[in-house]
């Protein structure tokens, strides 16, 4: 299978899994049960998770995902945010949408999904990211709500979810990165009724890994060797990993590792002024005139 093949069939899990979950969308469903039911999906249909299942509620923009004997449950009218990531032979595909749990869609989810139908519009061999943000800030703001500045898209590639190009939502003009044929961009506005910005809140409950280190722990020296073979340079999730050692013994592992620059943390993202956040998110292929959104 060559790249192009490889990136359009996790493309095809992505879509297939958001088509199930919609179902599952209701008061009194458990985060664990939908999160569970998104990973068991897209290994079913020949694909792996390229990141954990993200289920962000409200005024949590994005990083939550549920752990084991987590009792969260969604309630009617909550902004579910449920952002997923398949990976074939380590081509990803990345895509996000918002629920409103038990209501129809409003004008923030809206925001957010028009932002990307319109920046994917864009897209296209030679157009500077700056354009991109612009847009996505125009729209967002058009409709009266903040786009969130500090949450971006990212340029991706072979296990890489983050490969060092960022895809505004807003527009800086000296974001002046030109997109190539070939290219492949993860797009995901946010739209806020809060003041546009996220701060990080504890706790970490996806992580990545980063570098060998040495560390003294036993327990972190084997959970850092599992971590790279499992999971290579793709996040993971604190879920993940519950059955492999006692809880916390897990923690303090995982506090070292971070300690010592081995893994990557990250932490919960909530709207600084706790306003609601509604996203929406494709990953494309830049085309010479055009972008083929592969989710
Ligand atoms: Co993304």
């Amino acid at each position: 299978m060559d790249e192009r093949d490889a990136l359009i069939k996790a493309g095809k899990i992505a879509r297939q899994v958001k088509k199930e979950v919609r179902d599952m969308i209701k008061p009194g469903v458990k985060l664990y049960d939908i999160a569970e039911f998104v990973e068991r999906r897209i290994v079913e249909l020949g694909g792996k998770p390229a990141f954990p299942c993200n289920l962000s509620i409200n005024e949590v923009a994005a990083h939550y995902t549920p752990y084991r004997g987590d009792e969260t449950v969604l309630k009617e009218g909550d902004y579910l945010k449920v952002d997923l990531g398949v990976h074939v032979d380590g081509y990803i595909a990345d895509t996000a949408l918002t629920f409103r749990v038990g209501m129809e869609e409003d004008e923030l989810m809206e925001a957010s999904k028009e932002a990307l139908e319109n920046a994917i519009s864009v897209v296209r061999a030679g157009v500077r990211i700056s354009e991109i943000g612009r847009t996505v800030e125009e729209t967002i703001r058009s409709r009266g709500f903040n786009p969130i500045v500090n949450l971006s898209g990212h340029k991706i590639e072979r296990y890489k979810l983050h490969a060092g190009v960022s895809i505004p939502n807003v527009y800086r003009p000296d974001d002046n990165y030109v997109l190539k044929e070939g290219d492949v961009i993860a797009i995901e506005p946010f739209a806020t009724t809060g003041a546009g910005r996220v701060v990080e809140v504890p706790p970490a409950l996806i992580f990545m890994y980063l570098r060998d280190r040495p560390v003294r722990m036993p327990g972190a020296r084997r959970l850092l060797a599992h971590i790279r073979r499992e999971y290579r340079t793709l996040p993971f999730a604190y879920r993940w990993l519950q059955d492999l050692m006692p809880e916390g013994q897990l923690k303090i592992a995982l506090t070292q590792l971070d300690r010592a620059g081995a893994i990557y943390s990250y932490r919960i993202l909530r709207e600084v002024r706790g306003g609601l956040v509604s996203q929406f998110e494709h990953t494309v292929i830049v085309e010479k005139d055009s972008a083929y959104v592969t989710t």
